[in-house]
């Protein structure tokens, strides 16, 4: 199933289902239920209660298509929204061997630090943002006014509950300062937290719908004056961790609230040529989940 969060004229903001290309509006079978936190609530204390409303949300015509409302924020027909109210959003780190290896040479005279945690016992574990630092699709992302060198981390997320059962699947934009980075690691959390740091949609898959996380295909596109400049793919059975084990870091003397998206490190890194301009378009596509495209903005 996806489910997503969507703006309707007249009607507001609203919880959707995305099938087949058509959007169903579930508030038309339970006016209450107008985010996708309450949604994941309920599938999570009963699936039969889950799977009974969405057949019924699916009896109903639907709204709109999802082309209609593939729309930059504040379009007058209706847009997309950020697919989660995330009260909280945390990241893992240098959990691909690409990643790593082009941090260290970055900073070579650190002696290694990320290949040190690549392989150490306990991973790199970072608060992100908060939803106020979050967009959601065809919003912008922004670049520092203190960063000359801003990039894409295109990465797959996980959504986890309170209890740290994985309860569905989207894309995160982990957009990181990379020279704030590499001038010290102790600024980290002034690369990675800040206004329009991160991105996620444009839905949340649940986990019934992806047969292995551990074998996704994540493309990462640059366009920049209406060309595409930059092109990559990674697949996620290069990650060297498994959830479940980031997930016992995370959630050590850690409360973590129901819903929190959980982004699980990079293994596509963007060459400098192509580090971001203002009014460049990132698109970030993963099986299973849909393409999530944000226009860049510098601050
Ligand atoms: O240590 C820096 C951040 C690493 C990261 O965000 C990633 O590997 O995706
Ligand atoms: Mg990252």
């Amino acid at each position: 199933m996806k489910l997503l969060q969507f703006y309707y004229p007249e009607s507001g903001k609203r919880a959707g289902v995305l099938k087949d290309g058509m959007i169903y509006d579930i508030s038309k079978v339970d006016d209450k239920l107008n985010s996708v936190l309450s949604l994941l609530k309920i599938s999570t204390q009963s699936e039969r209660t889950f799977s009974k409303l969405i057949d019924k949300v699916l009896k109903n015509s639907p709204v709109c298509k999802y082309d209609e409302i593939d729309k930059p924020f504040g379009s007058e027909g209706g847009y997309l929204l950020i697919p989660i109210d995330a009260q909280e959003v945390w990241g893992f780190g240098v959990t691909y061997k690409r990643s790593a290896d082009a941090r260290d040479k970055e900073a070579a005279e650190l002696d290694g630090i990320y290949g040190m945690v690549y392989s150490s016992e306990r991973p790199e574990c970072f608060f992100k943002a908060t939803l106020s630092r979050c967009v959601g699709p065809n919003d912008y992302i922004g670049i520092r006014s203190d960063s000359v060198k801003t990039a894409s981390e295109p990465e797959l997320a996980y959504v986890v509950s309170d209890d740290m059962r994985i309860i569905g699947y989207t894309i995160c934009n982990d957009v990181s300062a990379w020279d704030i980075e590499k001038e010290n690691p102790l600024y980290l959390p002034q690369s990675k937290t800040y206004s329009r740091c991160c991105a996620i949609g444009p839905v949340i898959t649940t986990v019934d719908e992806i047969e292995n996380p551990y074998n996704l295909k994540i493309t990462c596109r640059i366009i920049r004056n209406d060309k595409l400049i930059f092109e990559e793919n990674v697949n996620t059975s290069l990650i060297s961790r498994k959830f479940e084990v980031l997930n016992e870091c995370l959630f050590r003397n850690n409360p973590i609230p129901f819903g929190t998206v959980v982004t699980t490190g990079t293994g596509l890194i963007i060459p400098d040529e192509f580090i971001h301009c203002d009014g460049d378009k990132v698109e970030i596509e993963i099986e299973g989940i849909g393409k999530l495209c944000n226009l860049v903005k510098k601050l």
